[in-house]
């Protein structure tokens, strides 16, 4: 069993304060509910909250994220960054980035983005981000961004007719994979890249350099809509730039993106 706890994340920790604060749960509802509890508590910017298992893990319009005790990582981190509400999926960049630079420094297994919150390898899921935002009228208090990873599990174990098909680390590698060095990792560059980003070395363009999802003809399912075209860019604040066939260039800020091949 690959195991963690408190004392063992505190002794792998190389970070100033990401993770300095750090609730280890062996179970919780959602890391992401109860990261919002400690921060609206006054819990500090780089708390951690991790769990081995969630019974109402959530990803976006409360869909449902799945998995088995043990074999992922389940974790959200609370952020009090200077952002305006639209600025903060530079948050979800950050976080993005972070696990592809994890897995590749801890595995040398290379792994991608997919718009707007998806960890991909070969075009099946490996995890997802999902960052929320707490504001008091424009003001925005704190962030937390969740993450699922899926490290140790067979794809097999997770229902039938997830989004898109699902992978794990120890199915692409054909071995298991040690989570507390992966997490020490994730959390040292979690915290350098929100460093660089506050400093004002913005995320985005690194992020679209990971994203699989430009240059693709896309469906794009937003809240109430769907729109088709090519994924040509995103912006500073995350949003996809995608080319309709009347030649428009649509913003599109949120929703799910089916790839459907070349332009
Ligand atoms: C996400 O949402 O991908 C964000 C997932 C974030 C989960 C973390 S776990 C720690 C923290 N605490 C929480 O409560 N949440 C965060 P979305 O893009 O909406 O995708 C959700 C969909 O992914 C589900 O509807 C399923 O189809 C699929 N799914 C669920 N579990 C999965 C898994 N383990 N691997 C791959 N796909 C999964």
């Amino acid at each position: 069993m690959d195991t963690l706890s408190a004392e063992l994340i505190q002794s792998e920790l190389d970070t100033s304060f990401v993770g300095r604060d750090l609730c280890f749960l062996a179970e919780t509802g959602s890391t992401n509910d109860e990261a919002s509890r400690l921060a609206r508590a006054g819990a500090p910017e780089g708390t951690l909250v991790i769990a081995d298992h969630q019974t109402a893990g959530r990803g976006r319009l409360d869909r449902q994220w799945l998995a088995p005790a043990g074999s992922s990582l389940l974790l959200s981190l609370v952020f009090c960054p200077n952002l305006a509400p639209t600025q903060v999926q530079r948050l979800t960049m950050i976080v993005g980035l972070a696990v592809v630079d994890a897995i590749g420094l801890e595995t040398g297994l290379a792994v991608a983005l997919k718009w707007p919150n998806d960890i991909v390898c070969r075009q099946a899921k490996l995890g997802g981000i999902l960052t929320e935002i707490a504001l008091t009228g424009d003001a925005v208090d704190f962030v937390v961004v969740g993450l699922g990873l899926n490290v140790n599990l067979d794809p097999a174990e997770l229902p039938a007719g997830l989004l898109m098909p699902a992978t794990s680390l120890s199915f692409e590698l054909g071995r298991s994979v040690a989570r507390l060095p992966l997490l020490g990792t994730f959390l040292r560059v979690v915290e350098q890249r929100y460093l660089a980003a506050a400093a004002g070395h913005l995320p985005h363009q690194e992020w679209a350099e990971r994203l699989v999802t430009l240059g693709h003809a896309v469906t794009v399912a937003t809240v109430g809509d769907v729109l088709t075209g090519v994924a040509e860019a995103v912006d500073a604040e995350g949003a996809l730039l995608v080319r309709r066939p009347d030649g428009r260039l649509e913003r599109v800020v949120a929703g799910d993106v089916l790839l459907d091949g070349p332009p």
